[in-house]
């Protein structure tokens, strides 16, 4: 299936893999990759030296392309930047903010560059900035999101710039790559598909927690906050909705997420962990190799286009 983003980032389908934070590292990324799609390494806020070792470590497992996300409120996301010129990476998204400082350099070296945005305004202004195609991501997705849905959003997104969309948020399946498509999308990005994969390093608990989550078991906390984020409803985030809701003072509310994500993913903490994941996981009910999840996916959208 060939569209500008299977053109732009020479990979076989128009699938990219979501850039999650203390999630997406090599074995995830290069599965995807192998797969057809284009994985991504999370940058997070991870210390440059792990970032370098799962770059390294990807170029081993792939020679397919993959990429990686700069999420831009990290504290040391200059430095992260810097190291996709050094290693020569072939594609960056970035979340979470701006990247428009960044841009002309990657360009610079040769790095495609696609900006999840969560606005009609500033994939504009990504476009201007030189990004060579932009992820609309509705607010479906897991983790940091904005306020559009990924309906609404995407086709305002295609009519408002001339590079190609990536629609993001909800997608999951063969159907929901050609709803985008219909809406004008190029490609799709997916993350909570593939939190429930084989290569996915996460703990099983997180993996269990996501194929059991039915349509309603999702939350989104940190509203008032201006952060939003969309995770697994469990006792904690009823506990952290609760302290909103009484306006609990700020410091405390940063005292119980600081490190959650790693909680999360690695501790598999189900008491303190922020189960970061996509309002689409009620859909996900198994766990499979990236590839079966990706040739299942393509093979299900490619009939449904009548392609
Ligand atoms: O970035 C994401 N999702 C994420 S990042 C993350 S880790 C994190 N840790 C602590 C605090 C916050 C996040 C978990 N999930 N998705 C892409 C995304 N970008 N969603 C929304 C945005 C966004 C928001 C505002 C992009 C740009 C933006 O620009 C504001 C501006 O400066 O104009």
């Amino acid at each position: 299936m060939k569209t500008r983003i299977t053109e732009l980032l020479g990979c076989q389908y128009p699938i990219i893999q979501g850039g999650m934070a203390w999630v997406a590292e090599h074995k995830l990324a290069s599965a995807v990759s192998n797969a057809g799609g284009v994985g991504l390494i999370a940058g997070g806020s991870a210390p440059i030296d792990y970032l370098r070792e799962q770059i390294r470590a990807c170029k081993e497992a792939t020679d397919k392309p993959f990429g990686v996300n700069i999420m831009l409120m990290s504290p040391n996301a200059e430095d992260l930047a810097q190291l996709c010129i050094d290693e020569k990476v072939a594609v960056v998204t970035t979340g979470a903010g701006n990247p428009g400082k960044y841009i002309p350099a990657w360009k610079e070296a040769g790095i495609k560059v696609i900006p999840v945005v969560p606005s009609v305004a500033l994939a504009k202004r990504m476009e201007k900035a030189g990004a060579d195609a932009v992820v609309a991501e509705g607010t479906e997705s897991g983790g940091h999101i904005g306020m559009n849905t990924t309906m609404c959003l995407v086709p305002q997104v295609v009519d408002a710039v001339s590079i190609p969309v990536i629609a993001a948020g909800g997608i999951a399946d063969g159907r929901g790559i050609a709803a985008s498509f219909m809406l004008g999308a190029e490609g799709v990005q997916i993350g909570t598909r593939f939190l429930a994969s084989e290569e996915c390093q996460i703990h099983e608990n997180y993996k269990n927690l996501v194929i059991k989550a039915k349509d309603t078991d999702n939350q989104i906390t940190g509203f008032y906050s201006g952060s939003p984020c969309r995770s697994i409803k469990t006792k904690y985030t009823k506990k952290l909705q609760e302290m909103e809701k009484n306006a609990a003072p700020p410091e405390d509310f940063e005292a119980l997420t600081v490190g959650s994500l790693r909680k999360a993913a690695v501790d598999g903490n189900i008491e303190e962990g922020s189960f970061l994941c996509g309002l689409i996981a009620g859909m996900v009910n198994d766990i499979k190799p990236c590839k079966e999840i990706v040739e299942e996916i393509m093979a299900q959208a490619s009939k449904l286009l009548g392609r």
